[in-house]
């Protein structure tokens, strides 16, 4: 049942998208930039802001929520009818990255996001030293994960760079599974 409504959904080209990750990693400055508004002043997001992009003829409900360790507990009011899953991970934060991966691998346990596909977004990676790709996809242990469809890219919300090669992978990974069902 859920697969037919998400592939109407599909067909409508309409997407809705969960963003999560660990407080300060960029999630709120990735949709700025894609949207094209300024990224010299974000917050930290108390709640959870839903911004609607048009992407290649896809209209994108991208649901962005506060990643403070207190605001993780309500993360679960928006599993829901998620279509995809991206993970930002902060490249230059070595020192939680182990936080990091439990999190992230607690979420794929949740039933509710069985059937969405899994991007991570390596963010921050214009700054010097920061962790490489590789790096953060063994400290995460992406290899491990059999359950959903996964992706690493390396990206910046500063420069913009890979953000829309993040999502086109979305896109095109979602119009695949409109053809499996
Ligand atoms: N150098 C650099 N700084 C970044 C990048 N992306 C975000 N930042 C900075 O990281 C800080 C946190 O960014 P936010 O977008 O608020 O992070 P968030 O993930 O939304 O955080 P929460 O809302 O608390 O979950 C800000 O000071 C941003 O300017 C990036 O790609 N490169
Ligand atoms: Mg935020």
């Amino acid at each position: 049942m859920l697969s037919i409504l998400r592939k109407a959904r599909l067909k409508d080209k309409e997407m809705r998208i969960l963003m999560l990750g660990l407080d300060n990693a960029g999630k709120t400055t990735i949709v700025k930039k894609v949207m094209g508004e300024d990224v010299n002043t974000v917050s930290p997001t108390l709640g959870f802001i839903i911004k609607t992009i048009d992407f290649q003829g896809y209209k994108l409900n991208i649901w962005d929520v506060g990643g403070q360790k207190t605001l993780r507990s309500y993360w679960r009011n928006y599993f829901e009818k998620t279509d995809a899953l991206i993970w930002v991970v902060d490249a230059t934060d070595r020192l939680r990255v182990d936080d990091c991966r439990r999190e992230l691998h607690d979420l794929l346990l949740e039933e509710r996001l069985s059937g969405a596909s899994l991007l991570v977004f390596a963010n921050k990676t214009d700054v010097a030293g920061c962790m490489d790709q590789e790096e953060i996809q063994e400290s995460l242990q992406l290899n491990a994960i059999k359950t959903h469809v996964c992706h690493i890219i390396r990206c910046s919300a500063i420069t913009g760079e890979n953000l829309e090669q993040g999502l086109q992978w979305v896109v095109e990974d979602a119009k695949k599974r409109l053809f499996l069902y």
